[in-house]
């Protein structure tokens, strides 16, 4: 844009206006919503970007348009580097520590953009925590020009929103930001191209402060773990205003760029160990598991407890057609099975196994499993009301004598 030296009032002309949808693909199931028929948006110098929220597309992606308006400014570096570098974490005592990330470069702001994170993978061991850190830079280049006899004050107010969603997480991570420059202008320089003493170029730059989402839930667990992505949709939503004297140019351009980095936590697959038992018929009650008792199979056991960093572990088994059953891949921790009891069966005895643990009729509690430690022998001992078949009948010996008579003579006929 520029207007001649000799066009000393300029009108201000109408800057080019085209419609773009504001998400060209988002989660796949949005990917054929890509074609927007809303009406173009009415084209203004002075604001840039649009209403439409994560949270608002997501319920109605069709909704999704935003106004461009075409450059009157050179784009901002795209190359400007303004995020900070990663935060370190903490590690786990005995664990281990993978990190994968999003990452969005500069673009304008209203649009929802997808990236993937990789899921854990669980050959690595056992995910025990989620730490989501979510980061994003707003970068702003607003220019004004005094179209007005005398020296003006003005002002660009650059404000809005930052979200972050990962696919399956309930949370979206949202960040703020909200910033102005004020400055003066010289009266108008008789030349209306955003520069010179009658203008003011102002240059944004703001970050986004985010929440730290930290999930150990066993369905975020669950979610995070195996092959494959996660989809995580950003959107910036940025309000501008640039204000000023009743006659006045002005034209900003607003970009974003963040990342949102998954630290995962998890014990190796080294220092994974088990807890495991059997559940029987004690046909002879005496609470041990031995000759003439059977197995078993088809009862449910639960184990509940905590790993050694306090991360809650829950898990369901079912004993097999032997009568074992087994928690595999454990980290150390302290925890409680607990026996649903099998129908048809009237409570026996119960025994702890290997790592200890106190028994309160069909919980066993206070196991305490250590690093890498494979736990055995937990026995859950049923009975039923069944008349336990007496003992075979053993006759009384017969005379000894008598008996030594007929061994040593060999003479049966002389005696029967
Ligand atoms: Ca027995
Ligand atoms: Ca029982």
């Amino acid at each position: 844009m520029s207007v001649s030296a000799t066009h000393p009032r300029p009108n201000l002309e109408t800057l080019e206006s085209r419609e773009v949808p504001a998400a060209l693909s988002f989660l796949n199931q949005f990917a054929s919503l890509a074609q927007v028929t809303s009406p173009p948006v009415q084209a203004t110098p002075m604001i840039r970007g649009s209403s439409t929220s994560l949270t608002s597309f997501l319920n109605n992606p069709s909704s999704g348009t935003s106004s461009v308006i075409s450059d009157p400014l050179p784009a901002p570096s795209p190359t400007t580097p303004t995020l900070p570098a990663p935060t370190p974490t903490t590690p786990s005592p005995n664990g281990g520590i993978v990190t994968t990330e999003a990452i969005f470069n500069h673009s304008t702001t209203a649009q929802v953009r997808t990236a993937t994170i990789n899921k854990f993978n669980p050959n690595l061991g056992v995910l025990t925590k989620v730490e989501i850190i979510a980061e994003g830079s707003i970068q702003a280049d607003a220019a004004l020009e005094n179209l007005s006899n005398i020296s003006q004050t003005v002002k660009t107010h650059l404000k809005g929103t930052m979200q972050y969603q990962i696919q399956g997480v309930g949370t979206t991570l949202n960040a703020s930001f909200d910033r102005q420059e004020v400055g003066n202008v010289a009266a108008f320089d008789g030349i209306a191209d955003l520069q010179g003493v009658s203008a003011k170029k102002f240059e944004i730059q703001t970050q986004a402060n985010f929440q730290t989402l930290t999930l150990s839930d066993e369905a975020s667990l669950a979610l995070f773990s195996g092959n494959g992505t996660l989809q995580v949709a950003n959107l910036t939503d940025a309000k501008a205003c640039n204000c000023g004297p009743g006659n006045m140019l002005a034209a900003i351009e607003t970009l974003a760029q963040g990342r949102v980095r998954v630290v995962y936590h998890y014990t190796p697959a080294s220092q994974l160990g088990s807890i495991a038992g059997y559940v029987y018929h004690d046909v002879n009650r005496n609470g041990v598991y031995n000759a003439g008792d059977r197995m078993i199979p088809g009862v449910v056991l639960t184990l509940t407890g905590f790993d050694l960093q306090g991360n809650a572990i829950s898990r369901t088994t079912t004993t097999g057609s032997n009568g074992w059953f087994a928690f595999n891949r454990l980290p150390a921790g302290n925890y409680t099975i607990t026996q649903t009891q099998p129908a048809g069966y009237l409570q026996g005895m119960n025994a702890v196994g290997t790592a200890g643990g106190i028994v309160t009729g069909d919980v066993i509690s206070d196991i305490n499993l250590q690093t890498g430690q494979n736990a055995t022998n937990y026995s859950f001992g049923e009975i039923t009301n069944a008349v336990v078949p007496p003992p075979p009948i053993v006759r009384p010996p017969l005379d000894p004598p008598f008996f030594s008579k007929i061994r040593f003579t060999g003479r049966y006929s002389g005696w029967m």
